[in-house]
């Protein structure tokens, strides 16, 4: 913040240190927003968190996370100040155009639009709303709560793209929220992650590893497993773990299906999952075809033997390939 913003955030923090306060929630508010909205319902006295329109997925799981009551459709004329967070212009909040000429602003945007107040308090600079808010708590002296902190950590996260776009200012405000040991970055970081895969496929994701069998050759580790369902999720997984060439099976009847999945390592080498499994089907006559990195086979015969072949076929690509390059 610049100097001129001192006096400013003193006002605001005077401001909503007395009377009723309505922390307005734009339409599609998204973490960022209903962040700042929680931390102030937090330190502040006598605040309600007012929305008119549905939240962003995101903010919604945020919400549901920490329990935040709303007041749905309330009427601004009813509190002593109205709070606009994260919003560029008034015309954003139609709902709240004729009660802004007292109400705080924050926010972090560029716009062209000016907002009827003197309590307006913008800074484009700042990489989200949540990090102003933050500054303005310790500005007052008031400590964060729990929920303030996990609510403050969650609109900074998403605004800077999991802090691909944080500067110095957001880390220093990360460190503080970060300082106690109520919450860490990895409970903010799985707050925010996108739905958990559904229990069938976590199930055959732990099967998988549960069941795998993984050999050195060379400087390569070549995994195998055997389930029943999700055969290219769980090919994936085994990368994840650590394997730099993985292959999944699964046996119906008389029937198999394998997924390859190679390491990017491997495919700039020249070996190609789709290579490797077209190969071999026209060995065991069943049927291959995908890309570099990642190919399926499905055919008649035992998924184990098929496995297997696999994995001895890898090796020898491997081998050809290091006689290739002495
Ligand atoms: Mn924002």
């Amino acid at each position: 913040m610049d100097d001129a913003d001192v006096g400013l955030i003193k006002d605001i923090i005077e401001k909503l240190g007395t009377g009723s306060k309505l922390v307005a929630l734009h339409p599609n508010s998204d973490p960022d927003a209903l962040g700042c909205a929680i931390a102030i319902c937090e330190v502040f006295d006598n605040v309600i968190i007012g929305q008119w329109d549905s939240l962003s997925k995101s903010a919604k799981r945020l919400a549901e996370h920490l329990e935040v009551k709303f007041d749905l459709n309330p009427d601004p004329g009813k509190f002593d100040t109205l709070v606009v967070l994260d919003t560029a212009s008034p015309s954003q909040v139609p709902a709240l155009l004729a009660h802004l000429e007292h109400a705080i602003v924050i926010d972090h945007h560029t716009s062209s639009e000016s907002w009827p107040t003197p309590y307006c308090w913008v800074d484009p600079d700042a990489a989200s709303c949540c990090q102003m808010v933050a500054m303005l708590i310790t500005k007052a002296g008031l400590e964060p709560t729990t929920r303030a902190k996990l609510a403050l950590l969650a609109g900074i996260v998403t605004d800077t793209a999991h802090l691909r776009y944080a500067d110095n200012g957001t880390f220093r405000v990360v460190a503080d929220l970060t300082q106690g040991e109520d919450v860490a970055m990895v409970d903010v970081m799985s707050l925010l992650e996108d739905d958990v895969p559904d229990p069938s496929r976590r199930t055959a994701h732990l099967k998988g590893a549960q069941r795998m069998r993984f050999i050195n050759h060379g400087k390569y580790i070549i995994a195998s497993t055997v389930i029943s369902a999700f055969e290219a999720s769980v090919a994936r997984k085994l990368l994840v773990l650590g394997a730099d060439a993985s292959f999944v099976a699964s046996q119906n009847e008389a029937k198999f299906r394998v997924s390859a999945r190679m390491s990017r390592g491997l495919v700039m080498k020249g070996i190609y999952a789709s290579t490797l499994l077209t190969e071999l089907a026209g060995e065991v006559s069943a049927e291959a075809g995908g890309h570099d990195g990642a190919a399926g086979m499905n055919g008649t015969g035992d998924a184990e033997a098929i496995l297997n072949m696999c994995v001895s076929k890898l090796k020898q690509m491997l081998d050809a390939m290091g006689s290739r390059s002495r």
